[in-house]
C-alpha cells in the first residue's frame, strides 16, 4: 500500500475527518463497535458532508471505517432505544436518514472503501454511495428483520435496483451474509481488491475522476438520483439545470435589462432545434 499524506481538515469525537490531492476521506473511528453509529456520529458526518459540499477544492469524497475489521456494523445496538438511537441528550433519533439523503444530494461523488463487515445500516451506507471499491474480506449483509430493525427506504429500494428485486428480498428476508466476491457478482460494489492494495484502489478511481469534467459528472449523479427520488431528484435535477442557465448570457441579459430599466433583447441568443 502506498502512503498517503491524509491532513486533518477538523476534529470530532467519532470520525476522522482527512483530505488528500482533492480527495475528502470520512473514517468512522469506533473500531471496538466494528464502526457501528449513533447519532453522534451521523451528526460528525453530516457536518463533515456539509464541509465537502461548500469546499470547492474537495472533488471526491470517500467513506469508510477505522481499522482491518469492519466499513460499518450498522446502528449501535448499545445505543437502540425506542423510537431511535439515543445519545447522551435523551432524544432517540433515526438522523442516518440525513446522511442518506447528504450522500445522494451531494453534487460530487461519494465512494465507500468497504475494509471489513458493511452489515446492517451499514451496508446501507454502502449501498447508497455512488460507488464502492472493497477490500477482499469485506462481508455484506442486512440483518434489520433479525435485530428488530429495517430501513424500507433507500437501503431496499436502491439496493434492489442494484442487485434486482429477488436478490433484494433474499438480502432482508433471510439475513445472510456475502462474501465480497458474490457482492461483486451482484453489482453490489463495483470492484474487488487485496486488502493492502484497497486504499490504492480507490485514490487511483478518485484521481480519475478528477481528470473529469466535475459539472459532466454532477448531472450525470443528478440524473441517475432523479430516476428513483422522485420530485426531489427533480428538483435537485432542475436547480442544477438553472445553475448552468445562470452561467449564460441569456440569463444575464434578462437581468441587465431589469437593472437598466429596458425590455430585455432575448433575439441575440440562439434557439437550437
Ligand atoms: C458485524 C458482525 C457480523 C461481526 O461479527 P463478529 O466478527 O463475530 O464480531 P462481534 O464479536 O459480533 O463484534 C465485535 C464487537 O463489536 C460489537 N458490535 C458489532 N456490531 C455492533 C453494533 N451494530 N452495535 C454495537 N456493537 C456492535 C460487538 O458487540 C463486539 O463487541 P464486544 O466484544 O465488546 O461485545 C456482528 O458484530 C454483527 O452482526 N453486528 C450487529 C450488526 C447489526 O445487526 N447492526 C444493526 C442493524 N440495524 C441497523 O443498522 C439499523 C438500521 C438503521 O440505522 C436505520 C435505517 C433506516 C431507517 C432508520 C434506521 C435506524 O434505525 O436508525
Amino acid at each position: 500500500m502506498d502512503m498517503y499524506n491524509w491532513k486533518k481538515i477538523k476534529d470530532y469525537t467519532d470520525i476522522l475527518f482527512e483530505e488528500f490531492e482533492g480527495i475528502a476521506k470520512i473514517t468512522i473511528n469506533r473500531p471496538e463497535v466494528y464502526n457501528a453509529f449513533r447519532p453522534l456520529t451521523n451528526k460528525e458526518m453530516l457536518d463533515a458532508m456539509a464541509i465537502c459540499r461548500e469546499r470547492q477544492d474537495i472533488r471526491v469524497v470517500v467513506l469508510t471505517g477505522a481499522g482491518d475489521k469492519a466499513f460499518c456494523s450498522g446502528g449501535d445496538q448499545h445505543a437502540k432505544g425506542r423510537g431511535g438511537y439515543v445519545d447522551a441528550d435523551g432524544v432517540p433519533r433515526l438522523n442516518v436518514l440525513e446522511l442518506h439523503h447528504a450522500i445522494r444530494s451531494l453534487p460530487k461523488p461519494v465512494i465507500a472503501m468497504v475494509n471489513g463487515y458493511s452489515i446492517g445500516g451499514g451496508n446501507v451506507l454502502n449501498v447508497i454511495c455512488d460507488l464502492s471499491i472493497a477490500s477482499d474480506n469485506a462481508r455484506f449483509g442486512q440483518t434489520g428483520p433479525k435485530v428488530g430493525s429495517f430501513d424500507a427506504g433507500f437501503g431496499s429500494s436502491y439496493l434492489a435496483r442494484c442487485v434486482g428485486q429477488k436478490k433484494a428480498r433474499e438480502i432482508w428476508f433471510l439475513c445472510r451474509q456475502y462474501t465480497a466476491e458474490e457482492a461483486l457478482d451482484m453489482g453490489m460494489v463495483n470492484k474487488v481488491v487485496p486488502f493492502d492494495k484497497l486504499e490504492d484502489e480507490v485514490v487511483d478511481w478518485c484521481r480519475t475522476i478528477m481528470m473529469r469534467s466535475p459539472l459532466a459528472i454532477r448531472m450525470i449523479k443528478r440524473g441517475l438520483n432523479a430516476e428513483l427520488d422522485g420530485q426531489r431528484g427533480l428538483m435537485e435535477f432542475a436547480g442544477d439545470a438553472t445553475l448552468m442557465y445562470y452561467l449564460m448570457d441569456e440569463a444575464q441579459e434578462g437581468k441587465n435589462a431589469f437593472l437598466e430599466k429596458r425590455d430585455p433583447d432575448f433575439e441575440q441568443f440562439p434557439k437550437f432545434p
